[in-house]
């Protein structure tokens, strides 16, 4: 017997999403590995330390990290018919940037008005208007890789606003959709999964006296920097001064509290949201309050 592929995925990820679909199109079993972003596995990170989802581990050690090479790994030839490499670019490329800008606005320095974003995929979606009255698909009466590609991103974008979407005049589309996400294709790529357990996870690495606020070891070199020059630029120089406060700012992972498309923005000089509609303070207030409290020393309890 042969071992299956491993699939390092996570449920709502829409690249994982379109990967999964494939490969049960293909009929390919795979290991599925569910896997929580804030605590990426140390055996996803060896194997692809960019740190997204999906990965694909094939048997023959081949490792696939992107979401279009598992899609084209296993899809049959008659799913690659058409233009999907055009779909795909203005999908990964202008409508991903919009979306994130109109489902995340603070999350990004340069949004002013999200409802300019969702207005630039909109004139998107009046695309594939037009092109879903042509045929029942995006390449033809079948389904194939462009709609499998494209529908988790188009759900995304409707879900971010149900009632303005179900608006819209564009029947296709949203019929298109439906049919897509009523299939057992989708839905069978959807049943929850347990986070999978890593065989050496972080709580196996870090020692009882070790402080709590110590960052993951398998942390982006990014991210660390950031929080330094937070430290640096923000706080320093507008008088936090307590040790307490600068060591806890300096390792505590801020990043890890949000969802990881706003990690890029996560040390930034402003709020941030996260879920349940709250909010992270800006990383100077949280340092301000912290230093009101007046901490004990670093490692006193
Ligand atoms: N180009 C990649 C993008 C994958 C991606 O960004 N996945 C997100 C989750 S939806 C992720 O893993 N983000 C974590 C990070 O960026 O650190 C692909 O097509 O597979």
């Amino acid at each position: 017997m042969t071992t299956p592929p491993i699939l390092y995925t996570f449920r709502r990820c829409p690249y994982a999403i379109r990967a999964r679909m494939a490969l049960k199109h293909a009929g390919i079993e795979y290991e599925h590995r569910e896997v929580i972003l804030r605590d990426r596995p140390p055996e996803m990170m060896a194997i692809s330390p960019k740190g997204t989802v999906p990965v694909l581990q094939l048997p023959n050690g081949e490792v696939l990290e992107e979401s279009m090479d598992i899609m084209l790994w296993c899809s049959p030839g008659e799913w690659l018919e058409g233009d999907w490499q055009e779909l795909v670019e203005v999908n990964d490329g202008k409508f991903k940037d919009n979306l994130d800008r109109y489902k995340y606005p603070n999350r990004f320095d340069d949004v002013e008005n999200p409802e300019a974003h969702r207005d630039e995929v909109l004139e998107i979606l009046n695309r594939y208007e037009q092109r879903l009255g042509e045929s029942r698909y995006f390449c033809g009466d079948e389904l194939s890789l462009a709609d499998v590609a494209l529908a988790p991103f188009v759900r995304q974008f409707a879900n971010t606003d149900r009632a303005w979407f179900d608006g819209q005049a564009l029947p296709n589309v949203q019929h298109w959709l439906e049919g897509i996400l009523a299939s057992e294709l989708f839905t069978g790529c959807m049943v929850k999964h347990e986070k999978w357990q890593s065989l050496t996870t972080l709580s196996e690495t870090t020692t009882p006296t070790e402080p709590t606020t110590h960052a993951e070891p398998t942390e982006a070199p990014e991210m660390t920097k950031a929080r330094q020059e937070m430290v640096d630029q923000q706080l320093i120089p507008r008088g936090i001064s307590d040790p307490g406060v600068i060591h806890a700012m300096s390792t505590t992972p801020r990043h890890l509290f949000l969802t990881p498309e706003a990690w890029p923005v996560a040390y930034r000089d402003h709020p941030l949201a996260i879920e349940s509609g709250q909010t992270i303070s800006q990383p100077f207030i949280v340092a301000m309050m912290s230093e009101l409290l007046a901490p004990l020393p670093v490692g006193a309890r």
